[in-house]
């Protein structure tokens, strides 16, 4: 059984290999997205490490000047209208070093340095030639990794408490989460600019299962703000109507910078800057998200100085960063064993994005309800790390079983487990063999 999902991942990932790039779905997501990138390679190492590295180097091409990763790098040779919004309405300024694909101008979670990280240490599996090409892809990619981290952690520290705030819902990757309602509630909603552009994604995917026209509507109205601003990060706080940190993006970030330490005495870099970074990434996180009378991590509206109500998937994941006292992750791992994720036992489902208990759960729709693979493999690698074996072992199996039954879906029907979202997805293809490739899969094998 464990054969067979392993050869229909290696499948989807062969079939979404686009030149020099993975795209996320071939109907859905025609270009390269940058957290995806990141999840994508975890799972080509295993097979294909030379094209985990030609994905990496393919999006940190299209790097700015100031630092940013682009959250979408787009492939010239996929027409405009394929997806919204296209190159054209972003319009990102050319300069010098940037290459012929445009991007965006927004940022999503930086789990490169993990992944770059992942990839280097499967490499010495693949023979000598594959690991030397390793040690100098990782040398090429650590300069740009620091630059990465340090836009987020300076340009972007619009809330000065040492963390990075997201200025657009796509930057934090759980695009329409209910942790950005009440923020967005300020953002105005433009229908009628709405009604000028053609939302190509309902052509693709069922209306039910994808944000409203509402909230298209507040999306477009803070990328056009920001773009009115020439993409500037200056001042933030003041001007931007959107300007919030989330548990989940910081949590990768100061992950990134315990990577960062590992990759950093391969090359030669000093690894205590990156260690002390960790180290501080992790204070502020406790000391700006902890929701102490919710004993969970929640994420924070910078304009207003509060916390979101919502209790989101995101918030389980402080539990990535090695650093985190040890109280603070067995609030976590409350949390999650709590009726809101109900985290699974091996014959149950992985955890939803969502407080199940909340009026507002929706289990179809994305981001507010389904189950989504890269956040639970994130939750898994965050058990494993503060010694919950049996929970992270469980998590790992039950998510093998799910992707089993119903396919490499994008997100996942939280009652039913009923796949949902794009078909064929890459980063439910990738952590599959992550996961499959794990030591104790004899486990699964045997009780499959
Ligand atoms: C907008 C590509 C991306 C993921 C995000 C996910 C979704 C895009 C969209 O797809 O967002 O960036 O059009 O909905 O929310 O996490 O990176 O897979």
């Amino acid at each position: 059984m464990s054969a067979e999902l392993w050869k229909s991942a290696v499948h989807v990932l062969d079939a979404n290999w686009s030149n020099d790039h993975m795209v996320p779905s071939r109907l859905l997501y025609p270009h390269q997205w940058s957290w995806d990138a990141a999840f994508i390679a975890i799972g080509l190492a295993y097979y294909n490490p030379a094209r985990a590295w030609r994905d990496l180097r393919s999006l940190f091409e299209a790097q700015w000047p100031d630092g940013r990763v682009p959250h979408i790098v787009f492939d010239p040779a996929v027409p405009e209208g394929d997806y919204f919004p296209g190159p054209s309405f972003w319009d990102v300024p050319a300069y010098a070093s940037r290459p012929a694909r445009g991007s965006t101008s927004l940022v999503q979670p930086p789990m490169h340095a993990i992944a770059a990280w992942e990839v280097y240490r499967r490499s010495t599996s693949h023979g000598a030639a594959c690991a030397q090409q390793a040690t100098e892809e990782l040398a090429w990619l650590y300069p740009r990794l620091v630059r990465q981290q340090e836009y987020l952690t300076a340009r972007r520290d619009a809330g000065g408490g040492g963390l990075a705030s997201l200025v657009h819902p796509w930057e934090s990757g759980v695009d329409n989460s209910p942790a950005w309602d009440s923020a967005m509630s300020r953002a105005p909603a433009d229908l009628d600019l709405l009604r000028r552009f053609h939302r190509r994604d309902l052509d693709v995917a069922d209306a039910a299962h994808r944000p409203t026209d509402l909230d298209y509507a507040r999306y477009m109205h803070l990328v056009v703000a920001y773009k009115e601003s020439g993409y500037s990060d200056h001042e933030l706080a003041r001007r931007h109507d959107f300007v919030v940190e989330c548990p989940g993006f910081n949590s990768i970030l100061g992950a990134a910078e315990v990577a960062l330490a590992k990759i950093a005495k391969v090359v030669g870099a000093d690894p205590g800057v990156h260690k002390a970074r960790a180290r501080a990434i992790t204070a502020a996180i406790v000391d700006r998200l902890w929701d102490e009378s919710a004993q969970t991590f929640k994420a924070h509206d910078v304009r207003t100085g509060t916390l979101s109500p919502a209790h989101c998937v995101t918030g389980l994941l402080p539990l990535i960063l090695p650093g985190l006292p040890s109280e603070y992750a067995k609030a976590i791992l409350a949390e999650a064993r709590s009726a809101r994720f109900g985290l699974p036992g091996e014959t149950t489902l992985p955890v939803p994005s969502y407080d199940r208990t909340a009026p507002g759960f929706d289990p179809l729709r994305y981001w507010r309800g389904p189950i989504w693979i890269n956040v639970n493999w994130l939750l898994r690698r965050g058990l494993a790390r503060h010694g919950f074996a049996d929970e992270a072992e469980d998590l790992r199996t039950s998510m093998l079983r799910l992707v089993h039954r119903s396919g490499h879906y994008e997100y996942f029907h939280p009652d039913t487990g009923e796949g949902i979202g794009a078909g064929q997805f890459s980063w439910t293809a990738a952590l599959t063999l992550d996961l499959l490739a794990d030591k104790s899969v004899r486990a699964y094998a045997a009780a499959a």
